[in-house]
C-alpha cells in the first residue's frame, strides 16, 4: 500500500511542479530564448553584461521610456495602435534598458529584429506586456553603425501602426514605414525617389505625342 502511494506521489510530481512553476515568477530557455516572465509580461534575451565581439567595452547606458496604446495613434490617419516613440537612437556598444509601457488594455510587444544571434537567439530582443502594465528589459548594441526594426508581433499590429527603427551610431539607412520618419510603404531601393511624378510626365509625353501622330497622319490623308 505504502510502495502504491509512493509510486503514485512520483508520478504526479512533475505535473505538480510543472504547476507550481507555470503560476510563479520563472526564468527559462524557451525553444533556446532566454525568458524571464511574471503576471506583467516577459523579457526574451535579456543581456546587460555579454559584449558584442565588436565591442571593447560598454559605451554608455542608456534608459528610455516607451509607451504603447491606442491614444498614441488617435492623430494618424490609418492607424490603430501607437507608440510615444517610434525611432530610439543609441550609441554603438551601448547598454540600452527599454521600460515598456502599455496603456491599453491588450497585450503589447516591443521587438527588436537582426541583432547578432551568437548572442541574441533568432537575432531578437523582446519585451512583451499585459494590458495596463509595464516592463524593463535590457540589451547591449553592437559596435556596428545599423538601423534594425523594431515593431509588436500580435497579428496586425505592425499593419496597424506599431512600426518603428532601432538607429545604432549612424545606422545604415531609414525603414520604410516609420511612424513621422519615412513613407508608408515598400519602395523597391532601385526606383527614384520621386518615381510616380516621373511615371506621370512619361505617360503625359506619350499622350501628347500620339496625339499629334494621329493629327498629322489625318492631316496628311486629306492632302493626299
Ligand atoms: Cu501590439
Amino acid at each position: 500500500m505504502t510502495i502504491r502511494l509512493y509510486l503514485f506521489v512520483l508520478a504526479i510530481l512533475p505535473a505538480l511542479t510543472g504547476t507550481v512553476t507555470a503560476q510563479g515568477p520563472s526564468s527559462d530557455a524557451h525553444h533556446g530564448h532566454h525568458m524571464s516572465s511574471d503576471d506583467a509580461g516577459m523579457v526574451m534575451n535579456e543581456n546587460r553584461d555579454a559584449l558584442p565581439r565588436d565591442c571593447k567595452e560598454i559605451s554608455e547606458d542608456v534608459p528610455f521610456t516607451i509607451r504603447a496604446g491606442r491614444e498614441y495613434a488617435r492623430e494618424l490617419p490609418g492607424e490603430i495602435f501607437g507608440m510615444s516613440q517610434y525611432e530610439v537612437r543609441v550609441p554603438r556598444c551601448s547598454r540600452v534598458a527599454i521600460t515598456f509601457v502599455n496603456e491599453d488594455s491588450v497585450r503589447h510587444q516591443w521587438m527588436v529584429h537582426g541583432l547578432p544571434k551568437y548572442l541574441y537567439p533568432a537575432g531578437m530582443f523582446h519585451i512583451e506586456v499585459s494590458g495596463g502594465r509595464q516592463k524593463t528589459g535590457t540589451f547591449i548594441v553592437p559596435g556596428g553603425d545599423q538601423t534594425y526594426l523594431i515593431h509588436c508581433d500580435l497579428a496586425q499590429h505592425m499593419e496597424k501602426g506599431m512600426r518603428g527603427q532601432l538607429v545604432v551610431g549612424e545606422g545604415s539607412g531609414e525603414l520604410w514605414g516609420v511612424q513621422n520618419i519615412s513613407d508608408d510603404f515598400n519602395r523597391a531601393f532601385y526606383l527614384p525617389k520621386n518615381i510616380s511624378l516621373w511615371a506621370l510626365i512619361v505617360a503625359l509625353v506619350g499622350f501628347i505625342l500620339t496625339v499629334l501622330i494621329i493629327k498629322s497622319s489625318h492631316s496628311s490623308d486629306r492632302r493626299q
